[in-house]
């Protein structure tokens, strides 16, 4: 289908989808691909900006392009991401507007790099001089550093990001950056001791083996050879396009501009050289006179070297491989650990470890750009993993899409509501279209009485014997009739005859498509438990970051409370989240996803499709058009279009209002076509701007002859 080239943009396609005419879905994808293959991979739907990945570097993130972008309209120039970065600055900067800029799209779509650029082109354009430009670069270099221990390569994406990120940026009545606050959401922590096929373990393990000196290797007893890490997935440990050694010195030198002194970095570094050794400790089992198996260390030497890196004493940290204490009516006992166990052990302390250490690294970044109590101005950027169906989707993915589901619905909330009080707001009359509303989804998940995690915590705290099967068996008698939950064993016998679904799974219909999870290690992972004898084991090092990790091993502290289980703390934190935006004005960026080969230049039709449809993209343009599709401030409107009308050109003296009343009776604009809000002029059809544009342009035409007229006779 051929797409119409707009003169409002007068480039590829149209720039803005409220203009494609005829609008359907075909028109849309195909507008989108026709910019694509041009490199116009930024599109607007009204505010929204639809950001396809190019897979590759464009030439459009330059200073040049910076300086272009910089205080101006929206509209006035080519879409862009720096047109919203710029338009929420100054909104911020001139209108005291908090703003938050909301990135979403499935993995791989760009989100992380659309975050970057957001942060790298307001902190171009925002104040200069000594403080502000060392508060900037720790803010920027806090990326790096994140991405480093966040960040992996998995089957969708080189650099998936497998924690929530959110960033509020505080800025001072003039606009310079004053500092900021990280949020970090549920890192991926299994990663750590296990990878699917094709993917690896978080970045900084192969950055650390391939780029530290000999020397810091040699301190930290370790081996550059991928291979002799369990933890490490051997399958795809060099990835095309990485260069992890290069990586390794970027952190190292963004953690110093962050502020981490030398003893820190060191201390960093130690523990992810323990996650490494520990992953290396084997066990064997050793035959007790009463017929039970008990775990024994297999070789000592990894424990040995993980032992003296942390200042541990071996005996403590070998004994907490083979027995637990078991505390019962106050009553201390100590059990032995059977090999499986064991290893169960170890796993849980290894992604106990990291996934503090994460936290750890969050809360001391937030320690060099934290302004004291938030009192200026925010901007605040939301950077979360994107929705992902994988063949095997466990406790992580369920978690993740929960994420997604309540950003799709916060999008929808505000959407609708942003151009319904505009409309109010602005006395104009408003007519409803219908969505997909996902409030529906965001409900079987996280209800408190029967929702999917509050069923899961349920089953985590009950007494007797709880299995992955049990919960399942749960949410089969609870969830049957919810019209987007699936099980085989469902009592909604509509399902009863899938037998693609195995047992051991369920199945959610979410807003972006269907996915099936399996319940293995759904009770363990919310749980998250670690044995008491191993953080009691970890507080007795000498190694004060690590003692400093784990608080609750201090026995001057025992806390008998259970800590809140995964799940739940997600949610809240979710929830707290979702509060804070609210309060913030909405900057959408969408991104898409143009192919599933990671590849530059190819465009399936198909994944675009499903992610326009699932992103509710067409309804978005369609609200926008159904009511005004333009509006405009009365001052910039007659600006923009005053040379259309010999009694507004080339100045108007009265109130803006009654001089675009003139200028769109002159320009004879038929009255149905707009409406007067009380600050901004409302225009109904895309065609009548259309219009306007193409009269100004011809006008501009006219002037730039005459000019070059004049030149010419002064010649
Ligand atoms: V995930 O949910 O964290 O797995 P993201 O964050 O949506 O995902 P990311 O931003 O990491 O995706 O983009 C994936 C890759 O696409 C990047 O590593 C780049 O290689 C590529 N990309 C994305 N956006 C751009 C861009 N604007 N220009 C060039 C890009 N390359
Ligand atoms: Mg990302």
């Amino acid at each position: 289908m051929e797409v119409k080239t707009s003169l409002l943009d007068n480039m590829i396609g149209v720039g803005d989808m409220v203009l494609l005419e005829p609008l359907n879905e075909d028109s849309f994808i195909e507008n989108l691909r026709s910019r694509f293959d041009h490199n116009e991979i930024y599109t607007y739907i009204g505010s929204v900006v639809i950001s396809m990945n190019p897979y590759r570097s464009l030439p459009i993130y330059t200073p040049q392009k910076v300086e272009e972008y910089r205080n101006r309209n929206f509209y006035e120039l080519s879409p862009h991401i720096y047109a919203l970065a710029d338009e929420a600055y100054r909104s911020l900067r001139d209108q005291d507007k908090d703003q938050c800029i909301l990135i979403t799209g499935e993995s791989g779509a760009g989100k992380t790099e659309a975050s970057k650029l957001v942060m790298s082109y307001v902190a171009a354009v925002c104040g200069k001089g000594q403080e502000v430009n060392k508060v900037k670069e720790q803010l920027l270099q806090s990326n790096p550093v994140l991405e480093a221990f966040g960040n992996a390569k998995t089957m969708r994406n080189d650099n998936s990001s497998r924690f929530g990120k959110y960033m509020d940026i505080e800025f001072d009545f003039k606009g310079d950056p004053l500092g900021g606050v990280i949020s970090n959401y549920l890192l991926e922590k299994s990663r750590v001791c296990k990878q699917p096929r094709g993917e690896r373990n978080f970045h900084i393990f192969y950055q650390l083996l391939s780029g530290a000196s000999d020397d810091t290797l040699l301190k930290l007893k370790l081996d550059r050879d991928f291979s002799k890490y369990n933890y490490l997935s051997l399958d795809s440990a060099n990835v095309n396009g990485l260069d992890d050694a290069a990586s390794f010195r970027t952190v190292r030198n963004a953690m110093q501009i962050v502020g981490f002194m030398e003893d820190e970095v060191q201390s960093v570094l130690e523990l992810v050289a323990a996650v490494l050794k520990l992953g290396n400790i084997e066990f064997k089992p050793e035959s007790r006179v009463n017929g039970f198996d008990e775990s024994r260390v297999k070789d000592k030497n990894d424990l040995k070297e993980m032992c003296e890196l942390l200042g541990i004493e071996q005996s403590v940290l070998e004994r907490a491989f083979s027995y637990r204490t078991v505390e019962a009516k106050m009553e201390k006992m100590s059990t032995t650990l059977n090999v499986a166990q064991a290893y169960y052990a170890r796993d849980a302390l290894a992604k106990n470890l990291y996934s503090r250490l994460f936290s750890w690294l969050v809360t001391r970044i937030n320690e060099s750009i934290k302004v004291g109590p938030l009192f200026g101005l925010v901007m605040g950027v939301l950077d979360i993993y994107g929705f992902e169906i994988f063949e095997d989707n466990s406790f992580e993915q369920f978690i993740i899409n929960y994420c997604n589901e309540k950003l799709q619905q916060i999008f929808i909330e505000l959407t609708l509501r942003e151009e319904q009080e505009e409309y109010i707001r602005e006395d104009i009359e408003w007519t409803n279209i219908v969505y997909f509303n996902n409030a529906v989804i965001c409900d079987l998940i996280e209800n408190n009485q029967n929702g999917i995690l509050a069923m899961l915590d349920e089953e985590c705290l009950r007494p007797g014997t709880v299995t992955d099967d049990t919960f399942l068996d749960k949410l089969n008698t609870i969830c049957a009739e919810h019209q987007h939950f699936e099980s085989r064993l469902s009592k909604n016998s509509k399902f009863l005859t899938d037998h693609s679904l195995p047992h051991s799974c369920f199945r959610i219909q979410h807003y972006a498509g269907k996915v099936l999870y399996r319940v293995e290690g759904f009770v363990d992972k919310n749980n998250d438990l670690l044995y008491r004898d191993l953080s009691q084991a970890m507080y007795k090092a000498t190694h004060s970051l690590m003692r400093q990790l784990f608080p609750e091993g201090n026995p001057a502290k025992v806390n008998l409370k259970r800590p809140p289980t995964a799940g739940f703390q997600f949610k809240a934190s979710v929830g707290v989240l979702m509060k804070n935006l609210q309060t913030k004005n909405p900057n959408y960026i969408r991104c898409i996803k143009p192919n599933d080969k990671k590849v530059a230049h190819i465009f399936t039709d198909s994944l675009v499709c499903h992610q326009v449809r699932y992103l509710g993209l067409m309804e978005n343009v369609r609200v926008r058009r159904a009511g005004y599709a333009f509006r405009q401030p009365y001052e910039s409107c007659l600006k923009r279009y005053k040379m259309l009308c010999k009694t507004t050109w080339p100045q108007w003296r009265g109130p803006a209002r009654d001089g675009v009343a003139v200028l769109l009776t002159d320009c004879s604009v038929p009255t149905e076509e707009f409406a007067y809000g009380r600050s901004k002029i409302f225009i109904r059809n895309p065609r009548t701007l259309f219009t306007l544009e193409e009269r100004r342009r011809a006008c501009l035409e006219d002037l730039a002859t005459l000019i070059q007229k004049i030149y010419r006779g002064w010649k």
